[in-house]
Parts: C-alpha cells; sequence; structure tokens
C-alpha cells in the first residue's frame, strides 16, 4: 500500500480543532463508511491526484461541530474545499475534478459511451432508492430487477467488463453502492446477487483490481455492523 493511502484516524467531536481552512490546500471532506464519498476519493485516485488534494476523514457518527460551522452548512460528505470555495455534491465533484485537475479521464469520448453513461448515472439514485425499499419488503424478489438491470447494463459495451467497456466514470458512481450491495446481500441475506447474472461477477472482481478503486474499498464488518443499525434497526 503507498503511504499515501494509509488511513488516517477521522476526525471526531474530540478533536478540536479544524484543518487551517482556506490557506491553499485542496482538501476533500470524506469518511471511509460513505458511499457519496467514496466516488470522489476513487476520482481524485484515478486522476493522479494524491499530492493535491488531501483527505480529511470525518466521523459521521461523532462529527466535529466546527464542520458544519466552517466548512460546509450542508453537514455533509464529500465536500471539496478548492480556491477558496466548498462544493458538494458527489456527482458535480466528480465532474468538477474532470474540469479543473489534470489526470487520465474518465469520461470517454465516444458518443454512444458518453450518452450511455448519462443515462445509467441518471438512474443510479431510482435503483439505490428500489434496492433500499427491498430491505423493507420481500428483499430478493424486490432486489432481482435492480440488479438484472445492471448485469443487462454491462453487456452492452464489449470492449473491457465495465459499464462503458474501460473503467470510467459510471464505476466510479456505481461501484460504491453495488460493493456494499454485495456484501449485505451475501452477509445478512444470505444472498449472492451475482448468481444468475454473469456480468456482475466479473465486474466486482475486476472492480477490485482497480489501483485506484483498491484503496478505498469499504470494511465489510465495520459496514455490515453500520447496515443492521441503521437499514434493520438492531443494536
Ligand atoms: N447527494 C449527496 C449525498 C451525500 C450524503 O448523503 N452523505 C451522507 C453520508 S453517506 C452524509 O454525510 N450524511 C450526513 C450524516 O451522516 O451526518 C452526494 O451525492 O454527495
Amino acid at each position: 500500500m503507498a503511504t499515501s493511502d494509509v488511513r488516517i484516524p477521522p476526525l471526531t467531536s474530540a478533536a478540536s480543532d479544524p484543518p487551517p481552512l482556506f490557506d491553499g490546500t485542496t482538501r476533500l471532506y470524506m469518511s471511509y463508511t460513505c458511499p457519496y464519498a467514496q466516488r470522489v476519493w476513487i476520482a481524485r485516485n484515478y486522476k493522479g491526484l494524491q499530492d493535491k488534494i488531501e483527505l480529511v476523514p470525518i466521523d459521521l457518527l461523532n462529527k466535529p461541530a466546527w464542520y458544519k460551522e466552517k466548512v460546509y452548512p450542508e453537514n455533509k460528505v464529500p465536500c471539496l474545499e478548492h480556491n477558496g470555495k466548498v462544493l458538494g455534491e458527489s456527482l458535480d465533484l466528480i465532474k468538477y475534478l474532470e474540469a479543473n485537475f489534470q489526470g487520465p479521464s474518465l469520461f470517454p469520448t465516444d458518443p454512444a459511451k458518453r450518452e450511455f453513461g448519462e443515462q445509467l448515472v441518471a438512474y443510479v439514485d431510482e435503483l439505490c432508492m428500489n434496492v433500499y425499499a427491498s430491505f423493507k419488503g420481500d428483499t430478493v424478489q424486490q432486489y432481482s430487477a435492480s440488479f438484472d438491470y445492471l448485469d443487462n447494463a454491462l453487456g452492452r459495451f464489449d470492449d473491457g467488463p465495465f459499464f462503458l467497456g474501460q473503467f470510467s466514470w459510471v464505476d466510479v458512481v456505481y461501484g460504491p453502492f453495488i460493493e456494499r450491495f454485495h456484501i449485505v446481500f451475501s452477509e445478512v441475506y444470505k444472498n449472492d446477487i451475482t448468481n444468475g447474472r454473469p456480468k456482475l461477477a466479473p465486474y466486482i472482481q475486476e472492480l477490485s483490481k482497480i489501483d485506484a478503486y483498491k484503496p478505498t474499498k469499504v470494511d465489510p464488518k465495520e459496514f455490515v455492523e453500520i447496515f443492521r443499525i441503521r437499514f434493520l434497526g438492531q443494536q
């Protein structure tokens, strides 16, 4: 693991001092467990911006008060401090990194891929809502349609295992959620979402081999604990 991949402990309410804000450093405020923050973390790594964008991990269960007061009034992660401004929303931030920083592009030039990418990304919130809704109902039945949709989408381009063939922003957007759904369905519901979905298994495998993705993966044990508390109301 490169030095920059070593996880520093998240800042908590006990960490009294905020970083020296607006001192010219670019900072990504994030959490190791948040899929939205993970998106921007992956994009930063993919573009090779580890030395240009500092990670500031926040403990979401014990947030420092200065985060809302001084950094990001929305009080959510991720947000990016850059050039004297603070910007939020993971999808906007992925595009912001692409437009404002150097490094390999996550956006293919092929118009068919661009169009399909926009279509998939426009659907991500709805798909996730459908999967979340399934936790309250007949889980396996209900979530099937969502994962069938993804398996089918993965078959669209055959020049690689990813949504647009090669690794792209679509994988950055969906990957953190697919990773978590895979863990939760197998650990909590004893159901492997890749069964009968021939594209999804290699997709998950190949995703975890991407250098930019690897260091961002969620700790499965920690995530299952959070899931049980947040979604199932178990302590
Ligand atoms: N639409 C936002 C969603 C960000 C979001 O909901 N982040 C969650 C963590 S996963 C958060 O910070 N929630 C506030 C909290 O947990 O206190 C984005 O795409 O960036």
